[in-house]
This record gives structure tokens, C-alpha cells and sequence, in this order.
């Protein structure tokens, strides 16, 4: 096809995991050089961010939405490399992601079930492609940091939470009085905001100094083990259980010493949505085991019109 010299096309494949969708772009998207997906994240992110805003915000996104840049891995042992991004600014694991990830190569014809390594900016990741269509994610090792820490958050009083890592940075919350269902999102909402400034104002970071930017928060569920809300950096909770929540919740578990290796703990989404995870022990670290599947729903052109006025999405 002959396509006018104003429009720029992007192949983008889009997929939902428990709910929470994942735009996965294969094709179209300026060449970021070689290096790991750390350095190629930071080029992306100083030199290409109005394109993360193009394929993530209104008018051809959604807030929603999480971004998966498909780039050429570093190792030759890898199938790809990837870099996720939001409608606020880059990840550095995505377990949702990943699992869409997977299923879209399926879909592609690229890959087929068994094993397969990822390169991410945060470390390499393994995905196995079930017979099912289901996918386990071999994550990067997670941690708790921090143990029982509290923060005053304006309008609700002291909160205490656990710093852990999975894959991102989490502030964990069990303690707290509001009911984890799909008609509170807004209040649910409304907290996890203000526990997140609250521990900006306060200082409280993860491990060198990595931003906080995920709150989680724990309630009973009637199937599974426990269900979750997580709000993202962008303000907007995540549909699926969140594979790096779910990474950190098992960290915590597992220096609490209420979940043993190999001992299955599903967690469910505010949605209903449900992942199954484990986690094997690594010195003072876990490897945590998220399974999960997504379904592709889209495969589609988008295509920037540099005539435009919101070429680059309504920032
Ligand atoms: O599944 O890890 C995850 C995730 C992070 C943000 C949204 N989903």
C-alpha cells in the first residue's frame, strides 16, 4: 500500500491479561541502537517520549493501556527484548505485560509452547507458553526492603505498609478499613493516591532511592487467596492481579514465613481476574512463578498524521 508521506504507521498488537490490556508495538517505532533494554529505555525515554504518549494517550490510547516495545534482544539465547511504558512514564517488569507479550508472538506465529527468555530494562525474564495458552513468568528476583513502615497520609491517618520489590516498587497494605470490590474503585483509588504522596512528601523510597509508585492493597476474596488492588503510577488501577504486585506480595509472604517454596497462592484481581504464583527461594531474595493468560483483541495499523494538532496524544 502507497501510504501519504504525512502518516507514519506502527503495527501494534493489543492484548488483555486478566483485563488489563497491553499494546505491544512490533513495527514502525524509531530505531533506539544497541545496548541493553536499560540503556535502550533511557534513549526511549529522553529522545522518543512524545511516542509513548502518542500510542498510550487519548486519542488513539487509553490511560489504561500499558505500552511493550518489542527490540532486538542483546543475547542471542533471547526471543526479545522488551521496554514498558504507561500513560505516566516506563516500567521496569511487567508480569501482565509478558504474558501478553508471549501470547502476541504466539499469535504472530513467532514462538511456540516451551520456554522462552525475555531481556527487560530490569533483568531477564523467562516465560514459559503453555499447551493451554496459559503463561508462566519466571520473574526477576524479588525482595522485601522495608517491614512494617508508617506514614501519615492526610485525611486518613497513620498507614502502615511493607517495601518490596517485584520488579517494580510496591508499598504493600493489609491494615486498612476499605472493602477490595469493583464499586469502591473510586475510594480505593482516592487512598492509594494519597499514600503515595504521602510517602513522596515523606521521603520513604525503596532501595536506592527507587520511587515508590505502586500501591497495593490486600482484602479476602471468596476463590482465591487473597484479592488485590493495585494503583499504577498513572493514577489507574490495574484490572489483572499485577504480576510485579503479585512478585512482592510473595516476597512478603515468604519473609513472613506464611507461604513455603512451591506452594501455590492465587491471587485475585478487583476484578475477579486471578493469577497463580509460587516462588522458589535465592539467598535473601525469591524467584517468583506468576501464571497467567491473555487473549489478543486487536492487530492494527496506527498511524500518526503529522497534520494532526493531537499527533502525539492529549498530554
Ligand atoms: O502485571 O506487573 C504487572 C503490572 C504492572 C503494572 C501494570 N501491570
Amino acid at each position: 500500500m502507497n501510504r501519504p508521506s504525512h502518516l507514519t504507521a506502527l503495527r501494534a498488537i493489543d492484548s488483555h491479561t486478566g483485563g488489563e490490556p497491553t499494546r505491544l508495538i512490533i513495527d514502525g517505532f524509531p530505531d533506539l541502537g544497541t545496548g541493553t533494554m536499560a540503556e535502550r529505555k533511557a534513549r526511549f525515554a529522553q529522545h522518543y517520549d512524545d511516542w509513548r504518549s502518542a500510542i498510550i494517550l487519548e486519542p488513539r490510547g487509553n490511560d489504561v493501556l500499558v505500552g511493550a516495545l518489542l527490540c532486538q534482544p542483546c543475547s542471542p539465547q533471547a526471543i526479545a527484548g522488551v521496554i514498558f511504558f504507561n500513560n505516566a512514564g516506563y516500567l521496569g517488569m511487567c508480569g501482565h505485560g509478558t504474558i501478553g507479550l508471549i501470547a502476541s508472538l504466539a499469535y504472530l506465529g513467532q514462538i511456540g509452547a516451551g520456554k522462552h527468555l525475555i531481556e527487560t530494562p530490569v533483568g531477564t525474564v523467562n516465560a514459559t507458553l503453555h499447551t493451554d495458552g496459559s503463561v508462566t513468568v519466571e520473574n526477576v528476583p524479588a525482595y522485601r526492603f522495608r517491614q512494617r513502615v508508617t506514614v501519615e497520609v492526610a485525611g486518613y491517618g497513620c498507614v502502615v505498609g511493607d517495601i518490596a520489590w517485584g520488579g517494580n516498587w510496591f508499598f504493600l497494605i493489609a491494615d486498612h478499613s476499605l472493602e477490595i470490590a469493583h464499586h469502591n474503585i473510586d475510594k480505593l483509588t482516592a487512598f492509594c493516591w494519597a499514600v503515595r504522596q504521602a510517602l513522596e512528601l515523606a521521603g520513604i523510597h525503596g532501595e536506592q532511592g527507587g520511587v515508590i509508585d505502586h500501591i497495593e492493597l490486600f482484602g479476602p476474596d471468596d476463590h482465591a487467596d487473597s484479592r488485590n488492588f493495585v494503583l499504577c503510577p498513572g493514577k489507574v488501577y490495574d484490572r489483572s492481579p499485577c504480576g510485579t504486585g503479585t512478585s512482592a506480595k510473595l516476597a512478603c509472604l515468604a519473609a513472613d514465613g506464611k507461604l513455603l517454596p512451591d506452594t501455590l497462592w492465587r491471587q485475585a484481581s478487583v476484578i475477579g481476574s486471578e493469577f497463580s504464583a509460587f516462588y522458589q527461594p535465592k539467598g535473601d531474595e525469591i524467584i517468583p512463578f506468576i501464571r497467567g493468560q491473555a487473549f489478543v483483541c486487536a492487530d492494527s495499523q496506527l498511524l500518526l498524521d503529522e497534520r494532526d494538532p493531537f499527533v502525539w496524544g492529549i498530554r
